[in-house]
């Protein structure tokens, strides 16, 4: 089944998005998720000046050659931009299979391992009190699972949230600079532990609560954090120190029980390998198109499952429909999925340029049973939504140095 054609778009209803398409002789087409935050032309540029020209008539259904082939071929492995670019085909080629195949991709994995996929929500606020009431919300839903994130008093927004009264993500898709935000560790580690006490108090201990640090903490900091929230017994305390440095993650295993999770920003099985390997972690947060596809995603879960780490792919509104319906396959077959980190529905716009169907029952997603990914991409309706340039922020300690994101 050659592959006759591969379309690369770019669109941003409410944020951006690239979306390939790669399309067989027989007309059947499979859809992929290349975006890469605040640097999606760069993934555009490597697809169409270096990936499609190399595909145009090969067969679509040699997934793991052609993996192997982009991978190895290029020489230069790895890196965020690369990956995400041959993650996208591979996620176009095993939709493509599915279809032809006639089944959903789960099924070509080796089936269902469960019955749904349990998520967990994002309640952020300005202050203790509105994430309390998000949380709250989230718990009258049935969530099972929910991230606490809260601006940080006398600070300018920290991670999660933005100074005023402005939800975080509605601003990801229009800043054309990226903005700028003030960290102080001092002032951070001071308040956080308070936030999950009083969740605690009001709500008990029947949801499970997770943190996001964004790696901002030293590990002998990041260790200090993860003791002081013991009592409160998270699902886990994500990036607590910056992946670069995986030895970070084993000192904080030497100080404390609070579970690690992390991985976000890992393109390969070689990325994770030593957190792994050695248990400093305990959930491994890589996405399908960030980590380069299904076919090295599915090596990373056997691994991750033969050293009792779980999946708990990232989640985040930059990921788009197609990287969330992927999930659901992976999700429902890994045996050793943990949780799925879910922002919602989605706007009218979004819901207009991806056409595919979730729903959420009792704190687990469910999906319709449909060949492929089960997500159809309408191009007409992308048009009307062009690209606008947009940036995360970044972040400066009180003198001004610049910190971790
Ligand atoms: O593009 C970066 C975001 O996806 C990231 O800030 C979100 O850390 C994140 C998370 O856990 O959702
Ligand atoms: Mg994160």
């Amino acid at each position: 089944m050659k592959i006759k054609d591969i379309k690369v778009f770019v669109c941003c209803p409410g944020r951006n998005f690239v979306t390939v398409k790669v399309i067989t002789e027989d007309g059947t087409y499979g859809l992929g998720d290349a975006t890469l935050n605040g640097r999606e032309m760069a993934v555009v540029a490597y697809l169409e000046e270096h990936i499609v020209p190399c595909l145009l008539g090969r067969d679509a259904h040699q997934i793991e050659d052609i993996w192997q082939y982009l991978y190895k071929g290029a020489y230069w492995q790895n890196g965020a931009v690369s990956m995400a670019a041959i993650g996208a085909i591979d996620m176009a080629l095993w939709d493509i299979k599915g279809k032809l195949a006639n089944m959903p991709v789960y099924q070509l994995l080796g089936g269902k391992s469960r019955k749904g996929v349990t998520v967990y929500g994002h309640a952020n606020g300005e202050t203790i009190e509105e994430v309390l009431n998000n949380l709250g919300t989230f718990i009258k839903e049935g969530y099972k699972a929910v991230r606490l994130q809260c601006t940080i008093p006398n600070t300018k927004g920290t991670y999660g949230t933005m100074e005023g009264k402005k939800n975080y993500y509605e601003l990801q898709g229009n800043r054309p600079l990226p903005p700028e935000q003030v960290w102080s560790t001092d002032r951070y580690m001071n308040f956080i532990p308070e936030l999950f006490k009083q969740a605690r108090e009001k709500f008990g201990y029947e949801i499970a609560l997770c943190h996001d640090v964004h790696s901002r903490l030293t590990p002998i900091e990041a260790s200090r954090l993860c003791k002081l929230l013991e009592p409160y017994k998270l699902l886990f305390i994500e990036d607590a120190v910056t992946t670069e440095n995986a030895e970070g993650y084993k000192v904080i295993r030497e100080h404390t029980d609070t579970p690690l999770a992390t991985g976000e920003k890992f393109n390969t099985l070689w990325d994770a390998k030593e957190m792994i390997q050695n248990q400093w972690i305990d959930y491994v947060r890589t996405a399908v198109p960030h980590g380069g596809g299904l076919t090295p995603l599915k090596k990373l879960a056997d691994f991750a499952s033969l050293h009792h780490v779980r999946m708990a792919p990232h989640g985040a509104p930059d990921l788009s429909p197609v990287c969330v319906m992927a999930h659901m396959h992976f999700n429902l077959w890994a045996p050793n999925f943990g949780v799925q980190e879910f922002i919602g529905f989605g706007t009218p716009e979004l819901n207009e340029v991806f056409q595919y169907k979730i729903e959420l029952k009792e704190g687990l997603l469910y999906m319709d049973d449909k060949p492929g990914w089960g997500i159809d991409f309408v191009e007409e309706a992308a048009k009307k939504y062009p690209y606008k340039r947009s940036y995360l922020p970044v972040n400066r300690l009180e003198d001004g140095t610049l910190w971790n994101w």
